[in-house]
């Protein structure tokens, strides 16, 4: 998978890419990520990106010019072009699975108040937002969006934490998990993980999904 990031502050991206499973991913060449500071895709001298929006209102939105320009160098038959938006539809673990089957993305990330409706209109497929809550400005959540369907692509997971595993696949949270030592400051792992009854050991564990699914999650039980 190929992916072009389109961004006003490339560096949020330089931690989160450059560490761990996304790092090993990129140099095993399961995928290649750029990421583009729109600023380059201004002509002017003082690289403006910015704009009032018509009919008044706060804030400043992002002029369609340098985005279009972007996406249009970097867009090929195979794109998906994905614009991060609080307006977007929820990301979840089924929309993060698609995604990880498009060959190439473009992420367009919204700065300032947002983009102009006609970047939306003539370029975006996709609009997604990560979560109910308001962010700065979409580069966080583009972050996020990668990651998510980065660890999806064949090969970028071992097998000790594959993807299959992942809570939400099978649509229950996990239940509680325990290393050594068997006893610290006096609280103690229980017993039936100790026993090396790995039927008894999947039972309690099924058990404990579903408990704590239904405690704090329960519209993850219902179904649709
Ligand atoms: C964004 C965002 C996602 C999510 C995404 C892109 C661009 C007060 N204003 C804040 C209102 C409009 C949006 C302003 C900040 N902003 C937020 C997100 C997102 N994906 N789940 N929450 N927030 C932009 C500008």
């Amino acid at each position: 998978m190929e992916i072009d990031v389109l961004t006003l502050f490339p560096r949020i991206f330089e931690g989160p890419l450059e560490e761990s499973i996304l790092k090993r991913a990129q140099s095993r060449g399961l995928v290649v990520v750029r990421v583009h500071n729109l600023r380059d895709f201004t002509h002017d001298k003082h690289r403006v990106v910015d704009d009032k929006p018509y009919g008044g209102g706060p804030g400043m939105l992002m002029k369609p010019e340098p985005i279009f320009e972007a996406v249009e160098k970097f867009r090929r038959t195979d794109s998906r072009v994905v614009l991060m938006t609080p307006q977007g539809s929820p990301l979840t673990q089924a929309r993060a699975e698609e995604f990880s089957r498009v060959a190439h993305l473009i992420i367009i990330c919204g700065h300032y108040e947002g983009v102009d409706e006609r970047v939306r209109a003539a370029l975006v497929n996709d609009e997604v937002s990560i979560g109910d809550y308001v962010l700065t400005n979409g580069a966080l959540a583009a972050a996020v969006f990668v990651d998510a369907v980065v660890r999806l692509l064949p090969g970028v997971l071992g097998d000790e934490n594959s993807a299959d595993d992942d809570s939400f696949t099978d649509g229950l949270l996990e239940g509680p998990q325990y290393t050594r030592p068997p006893e610290f400051r006096g609280l103690t792992v229980p017993e039936v993980l100790l026993s090396g009854n790995h039927e008894a050991i999947a039972k309690w564990r099924a058990e404990w999904a579903r408990q704590r699914t239904r405690e704090r999650r329960p519209d993850l039980l219902k179904e649709d």
